[in-house]
């Protein structure tokens, strides 16, 4: 079989059509954005990049209700905005599998929080799979549809920033099995969620719940105990903590998990029996160590492991008294001078954060590149909370009143962020009659997660041109007076101040974009162009 050294998003997206996947859907953001990536470049795959994480959930429950075997990707935070339609997908379920990836960032290599989305597959009540390699996701994503069908249910499948950017050895047929042809059709008491219908629904899922779990324990073969020679300690884990753990105790006895919602609870209670102690090795929040300890088992985990940030072997190592296999003494003496985050010289955000900075204004920000406004030299940014905040929190600042020296408010966004949640704060300004100056900095790209095109840039994730969405029309819909709406060229100091000048003084909303393309973007489409014309 033909053995590939991939990386665990690679893994996914190439399991994914291996097992026939029709319709892919998602939202970039860091680790999971490379999964469509790759999806998009195979054959027979539907694939977009949505406008945002509840639109492309949404979008995939409807695909996989048309009978396509559907896979959804995003980040950890996307699946707080996709939280709405994933509570009640596990009510209606399936017809073609549907399974949703979602990447979680331990140590916030590129995220605002390190939240840990074990808990979403707990308060959803769906199964979650996580697998600890490149093979392991390759097969655990083909499973993932066979059980989404099996016990029709959305299936999670939670991979991790190690796992989604790590590499390893796969071995992949590239072989595409389509599973039997599903049409749509009309059940309203499966998918039309009135109360009457829910209620019978909510019945279903709980005991879909127990069903998984004793086929989880048993079966499914997700979950495995490997005795070692030494039963004084047992290890449960999971995910990429398991490879580093084998990695530093080959001879361990451990409990892996593959499943981590619901647990192998007959399989747990066995492998304790087995052991003298037990000690749960986790990332993040001790998920598996409560639901042992719920269960009457003793275990230790969070009193030896941080809660927050990443393990890696060595550090697993010190924690849990066990030798890494790397002599540390003969590790390359390799130090690497650190980098803060800043923004690129030439990037177009710049003048408009040091006019920001002079202005003296108050500036509720948002999440990109341009969040990095923050810091010197610039330092003009004084809130961030989550994609489409910058506008709200605006309008809250306005309504609360509590702006001393009548100081300026704006509220800055990126393109992209704009279209994905930006739209409804703006709608929600005009409507409650606030005064903000809304400033969108378009790049003409999603730069921070790697240059993905959007709604405004006028291409598909294809690279075929599309519609793009007009900030004038846009205005012009929610009420702006002409006067009220510019757009200004980034790269050009006086334009940009006299502008946010003349806004800051007018009533009403207001609202201002700063065009300049992101100079990265630029030289790699000036790159492809010489490519193709060489
Ligand atoms: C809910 C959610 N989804 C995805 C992300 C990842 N993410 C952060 S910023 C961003 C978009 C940035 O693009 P844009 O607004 O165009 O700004 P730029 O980086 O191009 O300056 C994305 C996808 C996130 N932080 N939160």
């Amino acid at each position: 079989m033909p053995k590939e050294l991939m990386s665990g998003n690679e893994a996914i997206a190439a399991g994914a059509w291996s097992a026939g996947v029709r319709v892919g859907a998602g939202y970039p953001g860091t680790p999971s954005t490379e999964i469509l990536e790759n999806l998009k470049n195979y054959p027979d795959v539907s694939s977009e990049w949505s406008v945002n994480e509840k639109v492309a959930l949404e979008v995939g429950i409807g695909a996989s209700l048309g009978g396509a075997r559907t896979l959804v990707t995003m980040k950890h935070v996307g699946l707080n905005v996709a939280a709405d339609p994933l509570f009640t997908a596990g009510y209606v379920g399936v017809n073609g599998g549907l399974v949703i990836v979602v990447a979680d960032d331990p140590a916030m290599h590129s995220s605002q929080n390190e939240q840990d989305s074990r808990y979403y597959a707990i308060a959803a009540k769906l199964p979650m799979l996580e697998p600890s390699d490149s093979a392991e996701a390759f097969m655990y994503v083909q499973a993932a549809f066979s059980m989404s069908e099996r016990f029709d249910t959305p299936v999670l499948l939670r991979s991790t920033t190690r796992l989604s950017h790590g590499q390893s050895v796969v071995d992949n047929p590239r072989k595409r099995v389509m599973p039997g042809e599903k049409k749509f059709t009309a059940n309203p008491r499966k998918y039309v969620m009135i109360p009457a219908f829910a209620r019978e629904a909510h019945v279903r899922v709980e005991q879909r719940l127990l069903d998984m779990a004793a086929w989880s324990s048993r079966e499914s073969g997700f979950n495995r105990i490997e005795m070692g020679s030494d039963d004084s300690v047992g290890y449960i884990t999971s995910g990429v903590a398991y490879t580093y753990l084998r990695e530093i105790a080959p001879e361990a006895s451990v409990l892996k998990l593959g499943m981590v919602n619901p647990l192998p609870l007959d399989l747990i209670r066995e492998f304790a029996g087995k052991v003298k102690r037990v000690v749960v090795v986790e990332e993040l929040d001790p998920v598996i160590e409560n639901a042992v300890r719920a269960m009457g088992i003793q275990c230790e985990g969070k009193s030896l492991l941080p809660l927050t940030g990443e393990f890696e072997p060595g550090m697993l190592g010190s924690a849990l008294g066990l030798t890494p296999l790397l002599d540390e003494s003969r590790a390359f003496p390799l130090v690497i001078p650190p980098r803060p985050p800043a923004l690129c010289a030439g990037c177009p955000h710049r003048d408009v954060f040091t006019t920001l900075r002079d202005l003296g204004a108050i500036v509720t920000g948002d999440i990109g590149c341009y969040t990095l406004g923050v810091l010197p030299p610039y330092s003009s940014m004084d809130t961030c909370i989550d994609m489409g905040a910058s506008l709200t929190v605006a309008q809250g600042l306005e309504v609360s009143g509590g702006v001393m020296d009548s100081k300026p408010v704006v509220a800055v966004i990126g393109d992209s962020t704009f279209a994905h949640s930006g739209i409804t704060g703006l709608v929600n300004a005009a409507y409650n009659g606030r005064k903000s100056l809304i400033l969108i900095l378009d790049n003409g790209t999603t730069a921070m997660t790697g240059m993905q095109p959007n709604p405004t840039t006028g291409v598909t994730i294809h690279g075929k041109e599309t519609f793009s969405l007009r900030y004038d029309l846009l205005a012009r819909a929610v009420g702006i007076p002409e006067e009220n709406f510019r757009e200004i060229n980034a790269y050009k100091p006086d334009e940009i101040r006299a502008t946010l000048k003349e806004m800051l003084s007018k009533d009403g909303l207001s609202l201002v974009v700063a065009r300049g393309t992101c100079v990265i973007f630029k030289r790699r489409q000036a790159k492809q162009q010489k490519g193709s014309a060489s």
